[in-house]
């Protein structure tokens, strides 16, 4: 294969409901998509950066910048014979995992688009037929709109809910949420608001029996974490902390987390997450694919990912309706009264692309030949 061409098109989305977290609200996203081409096949992926340099190193107008000028000039007209080629290409570019897994997640759809094959089977996966689904719920004005938004899940069938919590909005809110609803599957996400003098205060939080707590301490944090880890019995869960495969081991070797998020983007792509997923599993750590405000593009992604054995934790991939009014995919990803995303038979990524509508939401495009 080789690639003739490379467009970056950037889109403007708003979201149905503002999501905030400890760093910060977003009310409309600005997503690069990146398509490839090859021999009049088109594969496509999503570049997973915020638009803010807020919850990692990269944000949109970043990643257009690495992918114009550093990215797409070193994989464009180059012979591969498969999508793991891509990755090593990029290597040599610091950071900026989401910028280059942008393009390699679209290599990935090009080849199973080409070979005629669903993602989920080029990639290894298909250990189920349904991947369980949870919802990831900002930080709200008032803890009833919280307990309100809660209960709208539950009722639409999510298997587990996770709040965001920051100081100030944490154990209090966390116990009214036990109050309401005594034994759902709940889990408390911090992103990196806290640090170890938190210690006496996180440890609070056991006495709520949370699935776990996700990336209470520094987004690049590994060490502090295991110190906290001793101290607490909830499981932690790595999040931003995890960009390599290799950090992941250092992770687990150094008891700094019982569960792993693993988003594609953040460590640049499948093969990367492939091997994250692989070690954890020989670890006998358990993953979940995390989630980052993706259109239907990276939400496609995330189905077929979770595919893959190891994602036995329901993950932050949701129905698109919950984002958007309305996806630039065709179909809307849907959720069973189960919770659950049934994965599809179609070649690629198993959705059709709605061109028009990703015309009409165009702010500014690309093309590198
Ligand atoms: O920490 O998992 C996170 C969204 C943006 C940035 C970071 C995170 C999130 C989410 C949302 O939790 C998950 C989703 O619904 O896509
Ligand atoms: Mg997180």
């Amino acid at each position: 294969m080789k690639l003739g061409r490379v467009t970056l098109h950037q889109i403007r989305l708003p979201l149905v409901h503002y999501f905030e977290t400890s760093f910060g609200r977003t009310t409309e996203r600005d997503i690069i998509l990146v398509e490839v081409e090859s021999e009049g096949v088109s594969g496509w992926g999503e570049v997973t950066a915020s638009e803010h340099p807020f919850y990692s190193q990269e944000w949109t107008a970043s990643a257009w910048i690495i992918l114009r000028d550093y990215v797409a000039p070193r994989v464009l007209g180059r012979e591969f014979q498969s999508a793991p080629e891509i990755a090593p290409l990029t290597a040599h570019i610091r950071d900026h995992y989401m910028a280059r897994g942008g393009l390699e997640a679209a290599v990935w759809d090009l080849e199973a688009r080409s070979a005629g094959v669903p993602l989920w089977k080029l990639i290894g996966g298909g250990s189920r037929r349904e991947i369980p689904c949870g919802v990831s719920i900002g930080i709200h004005d008032t803890v009833p709109q919280l307990l309100d938004a809660i209960g709208r899940e539950l009722a639409a069938g999510y298997q587990r809910i996770k709040i965001k919590i920051k100081p100030g909005w944490d154990v209090d809110v966390v116990r009214q949420v036990r109050e309401r609803y005594a034994s759902i599957p709940l889990m408390a996400d911090a992103n990196s608001a806290y640090n170890l003098a938190h210690a006496d205060h996180l440890r609070l939080l056991d006495e709520f029996q949370l699935m776990m707590i996700e990336q209470p301490l520094g987004h690049d944090d590994i060490i502090d974490h295991a110190a906290l880890q001793a101290r607490l019995s909830t499981p932690l869960c790595l999040d931003e902390s995890i960009r390599t495969a290799r950090q992941a081991e250092q992770a687990i070797q150094m008891r700094a987390c019982g569960i792993i998020n693993v988003k594609l983007g953040r460590v640049g792509g499948f093969g990367e997450a492939r091997r994250v997923h692989d070690l954890a599993a020989a670890a006998h750590i358990p993953v979940w694919c995390g989630g980052m405000l993706e259109s239907g593009v990276g939400r496609a992604h995330n189905i077929a990912l979770s595919t893959l054995p190891n994602f036995i934790l329901p993950g932050d991939v949701s129905a698109s309706r919950r984002y958007w009014q309305r996806d630039i995919i065709h179909p809307a990803v849907e959720v069973t009264p189960r919770g659950t995303i049934a994965i599809r038979d179609d070649p690629g990524f198993g959705y059709e692309l709605d061109r028009d509508y990703i015309r009409h939401l165009t702010v500014r495009q690309e093309s590198l030949v």
